[in-house]
């Protein structure tokens, strides 16, 4: 459906209450409180108490930096604070006991930069630190649609970084759909757009692109389609892609902030309620609403984040029963996490026979001594469909 379409429908049909648009976060982070799964939440709190994954972790590779040990400080005080490791290695326990069927991931810019794509927020390195490039005299103007209308070179020199086409996905992303592979992907939720989740082989109906992404484009005044690789031509070469019925700019369909979230988000209200474990990768989770879908889980549901720093619900003190923080590089924790449940060697042999098919060039794993087990059939086919896409 396109996005004109879709977003015709939106109006006309949805109920206001699913009509959910883009917005950066201005408050500190918060639960949702009972809300829609409230009385859920409370009955199942007591069984909780019996559960041995319940106790509450946090850890880190080489300990938290100055601003996260500020944030951090009182829990180290805690009965409950876990050696390193001991997050992952309590959740890699339940999953290799076969409790975690379900699990829903959640994924900002930081499982990308491994690629070489700079996140947002990061100090020195993040895009948000290096405005004078884009000339904008705010960040969030980069995703402004107002701003955009005025004024779309600040965003088109963005997408020439962001352009699916010169990254390749890394083992963040090939430890993802390493779950889809085993059978325990329930969806991935990502806020990114360069579109590395697809181009690894998860396949579309596993991953909901909540902001949007570079294939399709159309324009922002009257959302009319507009050939994606016109688009990116047009925007790589410098010149300003126009509507051709209305001549207003077309943009991808990246989500601006006041836009309408695609359709495919609002699987988040089947899935969320059914997720046995929440894997939170690489996001500072400010930007709404897709940061508050973390707190939509049951609370009996253990939550995993794995970032450099903690955010959004995991800067709490003391963190909610069954939440585990691991911080440090992601890629570092993902490939510890792999190794836990012994799939390291799976993922390097996935990502060397993606490479030599000649079809996705990825990011190297560092080490291997190769597969123990073949792609499945459904993997086959994802790699398949992935190289037919590109
Ligand atoms: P963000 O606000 O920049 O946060 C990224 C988070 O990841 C931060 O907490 C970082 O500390 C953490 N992080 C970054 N690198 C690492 C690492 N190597 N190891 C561990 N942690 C790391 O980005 P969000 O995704 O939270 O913000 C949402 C925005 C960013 C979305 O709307 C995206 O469209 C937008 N964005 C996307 C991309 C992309 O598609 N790759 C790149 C830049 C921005």
């Amino acid at each position: 459906m396109s996005r004109s379409k879709s977003n015709e429908d939106k109006r006309s049909s949805w109920p206001a209450v699913a009509r959910l648009t883009r917005s950066c976060r201005s408050t500190g982070s918060k639960d949702s409180g009972p809300g829609q799964y409230g009385k859920q939440r409370k009955k199942q709190s007591h069984s909780a108490l019996t559960q041995d994954l319940s106790q509450m972790s946090v850890s880190g590779q080489g300990g938290p930096t100055a601003s996260e040990g500020k944030q951090l400080g009182q829990r180290q005080d805690g009965p409950s604070l876990a050696k390193s490791g001991g997050g992952l290695a309590s959740v890699a326990r339940r999953m290799k006991m076969g409790r975690c069927k379900n699990i829903v991931v959640v994924a900002g810019a930081g499982i990308s930069t491994a690629s070489g794509i700079p996140d947002f927020r990061t100090p020195g390195t993040g895009l948000y630190a290096n405005l004078e490039a884009y000339n904008i005299p705010y960040p969030e103007a980069i995703f402004n649609v107002d701003f955009f209308s005025n004024d779309p070179q600040p965003f088109f020199s963005l997408a020439k970084v962001l352009y699916p086409g010169s990254h390749r996905p890394n083992y963040i992303h090939f430890f993802i759909r390493m779950l889809h592979h085993k059978g325990l992907l329930l969806r991935i939720y990502t806020q990114n757009i360069d579109g590395l989740e697809k181009l690894c082989g998860i396949p579309d109906d596993k991953l909901v692109e909540a902001h949007g992404s570079f294939a399709t484009a159309s324009c922002h005044l009257c959302y009319t389609p507009y050939p994606s690789e016109e688009a990116k031509r047009a925007i790589m070469s410098g010149d300003v892609p126009t509507c051709t019925f209305c001549a207003a700019t077309v943009k991808p369909d990246v989500v601006f902030f006041g836009e309408d979230l695609p359709q495919k988000y609002f699987l988040h209200t089947k899935d969320f309620p059914k997720a046995d474990l929440l894997v939170i990768m690489g996001t500072s989770l400010q930007i709404e609403p897709f940061a508050s879908l973390v707190n939509t889980v049951r609370a009996t549901v253990p939550r995993l984040l794995l970032n450099r720093h903690a955010v959004g619900p995991f800067q709490r003190i003391p963190l909610r029963r069954g939440d585990h923080v691991e911080l440090g590089d992601l890629e570092n924790t993902v490939r510890k996490f792999a190794e836990m449940l012994g799939w390291n060697d799976n993922i390097v042999e996935l990502m060397k026979s993606q490479e030599q098919q000649q079809c996705i060039p990825t990011v190297s794993g560092r080490s291997g001594t190769g597969g123990e087990e073949s792609d499945s059939e459904t993997d086959s086919k994802c790699s398949a469909s992935s190289c037919l896409s590109n």
